[in-house]
């Protein structure tokens, strides 16, 4: 059955491959399953078709079939039970990776979204600084946290799983800060999963979308 996600047509990220269809393009490239790309404007993404498959008017959707998901941490979940590749096969190995998943997207990303926001909301408010060292500390409490718990190892638990992809995808949208350099275990972490064949081909796919509507 052929799957069709839903991406940005023009990525606000200039091609930097942070919006969240590539975590979902990625996921599928680590199991090799094939998929559709619907590009989707501004303006579309508002409009009724669209908000009849995410109810928030966001990308990315996820259509196989009669199913239709959104929220990419559901739709990375929903990938790596259908597919090998991104579970492991020990319940308990499975329950942890899925544990790595909700501690990315409920634990780690919220901080780093909140900074984000805080730049494009509040960037032109007088007390804008005292927030950002403020965002920062909170970002830096949980960086610290998360590179104490990876030590010296290559993933999160044992093998790659979906948990690292997500946690991966949450980190680089740090990585333009500078405070993920503090932290050189995640930093080279971040850098594995980045080299990883799956991912390369989800980026340069991303990426050709941006090229496209940039002309060029
Ligand atoms: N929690 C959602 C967040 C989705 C989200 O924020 N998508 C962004 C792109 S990365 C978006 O569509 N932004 C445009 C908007 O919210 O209007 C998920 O993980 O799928």
């Amino acid at each position: 059955m052929t799957i069709t996600i839903t991406a940005f047509e023009r990525s606000p990220d200039g091609g930097k491959g942070l919006a969240r269809d590539t975590r979902v393009r990625w996921a599928l490239e680590e199991v090799g399953q094939p998929y559709d790309v619907r590009l989707l404007s501004f303006k579309a993404m508002r409009e009724p078709e669209h908000l009849a498959l995410q109810p928030f008017g966001q990308i990315p959707t996820y259509e196989e079939g009669d199913l239709v998901l959104f929220e990419s941490g559901a739709i990375v979940f929903h990938i790596a039970e259908r597919h090998a590749g991104l579970l492991p096969g020990d319940a308990n190995a499975r329950a942890r990776a899925i544990t790595w998943m909700f501690a990315a997207l409920s634990t780690v990303e919220p901080p780093i979204v909140d900074r984000s926001i805080a730049r494009y909301v509040e960037g032109d408010k007088s007390w804008y600084d005292e927030r950002l060292t403020m965002l920062d500390e909170r970002i830096r409490k949980r960086l610290g946290e998360l590179s104490r718990s990876l030590g010296d190892a290559d993933w999160l638990d044992g093998a790659f799983s979906a948990g690292d992809l997500l946690m991966i995808s949450v980190l680089q949208r740090i990585k333009s800060s500078g405070i993920l350099d503090e932290y050189p275990n995640l930093s080279a972490y971040v850098a594995r999963g980045e080299a990883r064949p799956a991912y390369k081909r989800a980026f340069a796919d991303q990426l050709a979308v941006f090229k496209a509507a940039s002309g060029g």
